[in-house]
């Protein structure tokens, strides 16, 4: 396996002006004819022509119309290499492909009735041969042809140009993207669909025809796709002045689909679990990642296809920008300090987990094997913090003159994350050079924070330091530029902030949120005429994503719930209370008494008496920290114990605040009707988890409740909650009761893909003893598809992502136990599907961080899985770096 050099990049030695394709779709077999219009790219040296391509039967080539005779082209199993004669010339290629044999889900393979293609990163090379690498871009004119009656309908990138009836019950279509664009953006789909169609009028007075293709019997569920998706082009014209730029947008629904969705030009193909919505079978939760994806992948057609990338190292120019942008959508649709919460929320838990492991990369990663490694949360959710860093530093007018300068200047153009910078350094005369460090060097800084008042002098010091751990592409780390939002916490309110070099005078009136902008490795801040010694808010809005560390009391903590004016701070102080019980609770050991400090539901009763309090943020500051959070500040994992605090911090705080959960459940329950508002997913949500408290060790009232609010839910959020609560409670009549809710819900859902998907997941996350067996079960059960993406990530990530007990059983030989399940299922998988492999691997490459048992465990199933002689280039990255 190969390794990739950002220091290698050269221009491409030809370009493609133009690309012209005739993709015949025939049962079992098809053929692509392509005609490529090239030219030689006078600033490289050499002549030589190296094609990509995998898998594909060569059945003619030709230049300028000459068959070219064997000796003059070299074929080897990924490239195809030859020397043209002339600058300018047209190579023609015929090619035989099995999209039906095609289990990897890249390329053009075929998903239930329909065939459609996925390109990005490196997919094209299996359609076609062709430069399969983002800076060539070409015009591209594609015609597809099928049987008539098993595919009648036909789609590409751009307008459609023509269409008609062939011999034999075939027919075809052409369709011309006139935005030129690299392979990855190119699409096809051929099948049997439905459609439903709607319009945009776009800023300038341009119609847009809107079209969402599924399967017949899922026309009901597009309704809120369509919706956000006209919101988003709204959006994206007030926001940042983008238009849409062609006369038709579509989206098509895909069952088997390796990630949510992709952004091909005017054709974007969605996992059907990121289109499909309907109250009765989509959680609240299902419903917002509907509109995010929708969002995105349309913010995508300017950021990433008008202005694309360089190299595949160039990755988070377009997906941490796209997901900034996604995520202040999101922000706007709704809650903005909701969604605040949501995004550190999977930042904290995941991505730091991903920087402080072996395959820690930076934001501009300098090296790959397999760029599909590659989509990961530091690309994405890193390089949306990244981003939203800049965006804070300059404020919202610069900004906007950033992007706005960055998509004139790179309209057409693949680039890179300096031109990005480069846009925001011309427009706001700001010193980038820094702050670029976020680009290329990897790992989450430890920001310790130290302070000191003198009384006498009224003056009150922060002494910041910044520390990053080694990971493995550097050691040594230079300091960030990291901003610091804060304020001071007096017995009264908040203070007026006024540092040494200043004037209070000349500070705004209202003076008591600031940035400080740490740069160095240690760096002192002096505040002057301050009365009193204050509680400071550190990290408010998580201005930068670093781990802080500064040694709050938990009266500090409770100060800053009660008295902060920033709402994602008062969240924080929540959880930091939440993570001190489950401390506690982890210190008192296994059969150790633990007993619950009773600061934690003294704040919560006075948060349930705050009647003015969102009740999503009520509903996220009730949520303890998810065990990955957990684990995350521990110096050695033991993910036994952590399960075990965590539920006995749990169960404290249930019994502690029963009388106030119970009124709120009931309060919330009372019988209102449906709606997807953020007020009203607000209120299930905080009903949800008072239920799931109260489902920790219920009465039999309680029980019944739960059954009741199961049995008569109209919504599937409702109805999975209460099933959730029964099957993730540990009581056993709660158990019992769950088994039969179970095979009901089976029942009920059975026909409903995405419902039964979510019945397995939840299953899979079982706590119960006995999970190996069951999710053994599961994978034997009728509804499971191995073949389906989607099935895989709910059994088999359900399980090892969310099933501590069970995942982390070590059993009594090394072939048993939860590693050992995963790393079989792994080795099944990865002869089908790589990618989704290499992404199930991920809990095993954390060994280093756990226990002795549990690590030599996990390292002994890695290992196992490095003898294997046909190992993917896609898994052998991520285990051969697991194990460096
Ligand atoms: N750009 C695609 C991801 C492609 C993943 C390829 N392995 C979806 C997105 O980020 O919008
Ligand atoms: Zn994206």
């Amino acid at each position: 396996v190969q390794t990739v050099y950002l220091n290698d990049y050269q221009q491409p030695a030809y370009w493609i002006d133009k690309t012209e394709l005739e993709v015949d779709i025939y049962s079992g077999e098809t053929f692509v004819r392509s005609r490529l219009t090239m030219r030689k790219n006078s600033s490289i040296e050499g002549a030589q022509l190296d094609l990509h391509g995998e898998g594909l039967e060569l059945l003619e080539i030709a230049i300028d119309g000459e068959p070219l005779s064997e000796e003059r082209y070299v074929q080897g199993p990924s490239v195809l290499s030859l020397t043209p004669e002339t600058e300018k010339f047209v190579l023609e290629t015929k090619v035989r492909i099995e999209p039906e044999q095609n289990t990897s889900l890249e390329g053009l393979y075929r998903s239930r009735t329909m065939y459609c293609t996925q390109c990005e990163a490196e997919g094209f090379r299996k359609i076609t041969y062709y430069l399969d690498r983002p800076d060539v871009m070409s015009d591209f004119t594609t015609r597809v042809s099928a049987d008539k009656s098993r595919c009648p309908v036909l789609l590409s990138n751009g307008n459609l140009v023509e269409a008609g009836s062939l011999d034999n019950g075939r027919h075809f279509a052409t369709w011309h993207d006139p935005h030129k664009k690299p392979a990855y953006l190119f699409a096809l789909v051929a099948g049997d669909l439905a459609k439903v169609e709607d319009s945009f009028t776009t800023c300038s007075g341009k119609q847009v025809a809107l079209e969402i293709f599924v399967e017949e019997k899922d026309l009901g569920k597009c309704d809120h796709a369509m919706q956000s998706l006209k919101k988003s082009m709204q959006w994206d014209e007030q926001t940042y002045g983008r238009e849409y730029d062609l006369d038709i947008f579509m989206i098509v629904a895909v069952d088997d689909f390796n990630m949510g969705a992709m952004e091909n030009k005017g054709l974007n193909i969605f996992n059907t679990s990121c289109v499909l919505a309907s109250p009765t079978t989509t959680t609240d939760a299902g419903f917002q990642r509907v509109e995010g994806v929708v969002a995105h992948e349309y913010f995508h057609n300017w950021s990433g296809n008008r202005v694309t990338c360089r190299d595949w190292f160039q990755l988070s120019l377009k997906e941490g920008f796209t997901v900034y942008r996604d995520s202040e959508f999101s922000a706007d649709m709704g809650s903005r300090t909701v969604k605040r919460v949501e995004d550190v929320s999977l930042l904290r838990t995941h991505q730091f987990a991903e920087d402080a492991g072996p395959m820690a990369h930076p934001i501009r990663p300098s090296s790959y094997m397999e760029i599909s490694n590659f989509y990961t949360l530091t690309i994405y959710e890193k390089g949306a913090e990244v981003v939203r860093m800049i965006a804070n530093l300059l404020g919202p007018e610069l900004f906007r003159k950033g992007t706005d300068l960055y998509f004139e200047r790179h309209d057409g153009q693949a680039v890179t994350t300096e031109d990005f910078v480069r846009a925001m350094a011309d427009v706001s005369g700001r010193d980038f050079s820094q702050f670029d460090n976020w680009y290329n060097q990897a790992g989450t800084p430890e920001l310790t924070i130290v302070d000191a008042y003198d009384e006498n002098a009224r003056e009150y010091t922060l002494t910041v330091s910044q520390y990053t751990p080694a990971t493995p592409e550097c050691a040594v780390k230079k300091p960030f530029h990291i901003p610091l939002r804060m304020g001071l916490i007096g017995e009264a309110g908040e203070l007026a902030l006024t540092l040494a070099d200043e004037i209070a005078e000349d500070l705004p009136e209202d003076n008591t949120d600031r940035v400080l902008e740490v740069t160095q490795t240690t760096q002192s801040f002096v505040f002057h005429n301050v009365p009193e010694k204050p509680v400071p808010s550190l990290l408010r809005n998580f201005s930068a994503p670093v781990k802080l560390k500064y040694d709050y009391s938990r009266d500090d903590l409770c100060a800053i719930v009660m008295r902060d004016s920033n709402g994602f701070t008062r969240y924080e102080a929540v959880q930091s209370l939440c993570m001190a019980a489950i401390n506690d609770a982890m210190a008192a050991g296994e059969g150790g008494r633990f007993v619950l400090d009773e600061r934690l539901p003294r704040v919560y009763r006075s948060l349930f008496a705050q009647a003015e309090l969102d009740q999503a943020m009520f509903a996220y500051m009730l949520t303890l920290p998810a065990e990955g959070y957990i684990a995350e500040q521990q110096s050695e994992i033991d993910p036994q114990a952590i399960y075990q605090a965590r539920s006995k911090v749990k169960s404290a705080l249930a019994q502690a605040l029963a009388g106030e959960l119970e009124q709120t459940y009931r309060a919330l329950s009372v019988d209102v009707e449906y709606s997807a508002d953020a007020e009203s997913i607000a209120r299930r949500s905080l009903k949800n988890v008072c239920l799931s408290y109260l489902m920790d060790q219920p009465s039999d009232a309680t029980l019944e409740l739960c059954k009741t609010q199961f049995e008569t839910a109209t919504n599937m959020t409702d109805e999975i909650a209460a099933l959730t609560a029964m099957v993730m409670s540990e009581n056993a009549k709660a158990q019992a009761a769950a088994a039969v809710a179970l095979s009901d819900f089976y029942v009920k859902w059975r026909d409903e893909a995405l419902v039964v998907n979510q019945w397995f997941a939840l299953q899979a996350r079982n706590p119960a003893a006995g999970g190996l067996k069951r999710v053994n079960d599961l994978l034997q059960h009728e509804a499971y598809d191995s073949s389906n993406p989607n099935k895989i990530r709910a059994v088999i990530g359900g399980f090892c992502g969310g099933n501590t007990p069970n995942f982390h059983s070590l059993g009594e030989t090394p072939e048993q136990g939860g590693y050992a399940f995963l790393a079989q299922q792994i080795q099944q998988l990865d002869a089908k599907n790589p990618q989704i492999a290499a992404r199930l691997l991920t809990p095993l490459t954390r060994w280093r961080r756990y226990a002795p048992a549990y690590s030599q465990a996990m390292r002994s199933q890695l290992e196992a899985l490095l003898e294997m002689p046909s190992l993917s280039p896609d898994c052998y990255e991520v285990v051969s770096k697991s194990l460096a």
